[in-house]
């Protein structure tokens, strides 16, 4: 098998090492080599016999797509790259790296998608299953690419996080229960429109029978369209799987919340939300949704329980950093989209808002609707200017060059009572590596403040 990978970054290395692992020859195309870390990457990918060729012209890359027999995009190659339609034009197969190792495994596969709350939802469902005695393991855009998982000892379940990167070039990814927790505008820099982003998030249940399990978000209304929409084009087929729906707005028939009580769809008992470590409303619906997932994959109602009462939050999503002067300072780096700042200000009466980084193509002005609560937007990045215009008349906002400055800018106008929310509704990749980096600069500079100034961290 003559293999293309494209892209030199995590996913590209673990599809070197399968392919090496098949005996396969493998190539693999960085368009821009150099970025930290790449020389290590390229040593090893060469190491395994792979052929690394970089920045490729367009007949360079005509010919490896020529030459191949199966071409497997890195999940952040856009459909705008000349691959696809070199791929086309040639009658090659291209595939995600999902659809490849889903095929190289028979364990079944609980795999999550959404706009925002995948990582925590994909965690919660691995710690549920955990927690009731399966060998559960967590891979995708969490950080280890599943084609890896799918190389070592096999687990009892793998609990995937999928992006619509990866779902776009799915043929027969078949998970035993799919989650799709929301979807709102994002990514619009690597889907063309919303409607193809949408689609792809779709393919999650493409395959999916009446053994399987499609857990759906009822209060969302593109995932409800999807539970009740025709499936595929023109085929008058709804989806297969049997759907369990999830809503913290007290829809009947779904996993929900009544009194301050998590119930399943059949009403029984899961927890009483005090034991929530969080308990925002998206904390609730990410709660429900595991639950959901993890029952229809085996976990018992004691293992998700016990799961629930541990969890803590992962890092970079709404996380206290510390407090002073009766200001409250909190991370929330991992929001970088704008649906994920409106959740986040929804728990919140009075903000000093941080947000700014790369727009992924989204409109930004919805956060206009939530004005209201905002007291000061502090905006950096490449789409500062764009944030002053969309809050120019709503509420002050001012420009600052570097986290320090949005730090300082905030502790200058935060009062008693107000809580400062790094929520930036965009991506980090103008100035750092990735959210956690950019959520680490945040955390050092208020813990810097706090220190001068006393506070409790
Ligand atoms: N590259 C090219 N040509 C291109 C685009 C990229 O050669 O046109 C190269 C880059 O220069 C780089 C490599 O490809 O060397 C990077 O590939 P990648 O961007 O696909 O990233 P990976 O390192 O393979 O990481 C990917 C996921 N990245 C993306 O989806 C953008 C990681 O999710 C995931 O953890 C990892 O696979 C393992 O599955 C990150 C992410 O940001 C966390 N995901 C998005 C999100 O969460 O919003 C979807």
């Amino acid at each position: 098998m003559n293999l293309l990978v494209i892209g030199l970054g995590v996913t590209g290395s673990a599809l070197c090492r399968f392919g090496s692992s098949q005996g396969w020859d493998v190539t693999v195309v960085e368009d821009s080599p150099g970025r930290e870390g790449y020389e290590r990457l390229r040593s090893e990918a060469e190491a395994l016999g792979a052929r690394v060729v970089e920045a490729p012209d367009a007949a360079a890359l005509e010919a490896l797509v020529a030459a191949a027999e199966l071409i497997v995009p890195s999940p952040g190659v856009p459909v705008s790259h000349p691959v696809y339609d070199a791929a086309q034009r040639g009658g090659t197969r291209l595939v995600s790296e999902i659809e490849l190792a889903s095929q190289a495994t028979t364990v079944p596969v609980v795999a999550v998608t959404g706009t925002n709350g995948k990582t925590t939802v994909t965690t919660l469902v691995s710690e549920m299953l955990t927690a009731s005695g399966r060998g559960a393991c967590v891979a995708g855009n969490i950080g280890r690419p599943l084609i890896e998982v799918v190389q070592g000892d096999q687990p009892d379940v793998i609990v995937a996080e999928v992006s619509s990167f990866q779902l776009r070039f799915t043929e027969s990814f078949h998970p035993a229960v799919a989650v799709i927790l929301n979807v709102a505008d994002d990514h619009l820099d690597w889907h063309p429109t919303f409607e193809h982003y949408r689609d792809a998030k779709a393919r999650i249940f493409a395959n999916q029978d009446g053994d399987d399990v499609l857990v759906l978000n009822a209060d969302d209304p593109v995932c409800a369209a999807m539970g009740d929409a025709p499936m595929g084009e023109g085929e008058g087929e709804r989806t297969r799987a049997r759907i369990e729906w999830f809503s913290t707005t007290g829809l009947p028939g779904c996993f929900g919340i009544e009194n301050g009580v998590l119930l399943t769809s059949a009403g029984e008992v899961i927890a009483d939300v005090s034991e929530l470590h969080e308990a925002r409303p998206h904390d609730i619906g990410n709660a429900l949704a595991a639950s959901a997932a993890a029952l229809a994959a085996g976990a018992t109602l004691h293992g998700v329980v016990a799961a629930l009462r541990a969890h803590e939050g992962l890092p970079h999503r709404l996380t206290l950093v510390g407090e002073a002067g009766g200001v409250r300072w909190y991370d929330d780096s991992k929001a970088t989209n704008p649906h994920a700042t409106l959740a986040a200000l929804s728990g919140f009466d009075s903000v000093v808002l941080m947000a700014g980084g790369r727009n992924k193509g989204l409109d930004l002005s919805v956060l206009a609707s939530a004005a209201d609560r905002i007291r000061h937007v502090v905006a950096f990045g490449e789409s500062a200017p764009e944030l002053e215009a969309v809050f120019a008349g709503r509420c002050p906002a001012e420009r600052v060059a570097s986290m320090g400055e949005a730090v300082a800018a905030a502790a200058r106008v935060a009062v008693p009572g107000d809580s400062v929310v790094l929520s930036p509704a965009c991506a980090s990749f103008d100035a750092y590596s990735d959210y956690a980096a950019r959520g680490r600069d945040f955390t050092a500079e208020v813990q810097g403040l706090l220190d001068t100034e006393g506070g409790d961290q």
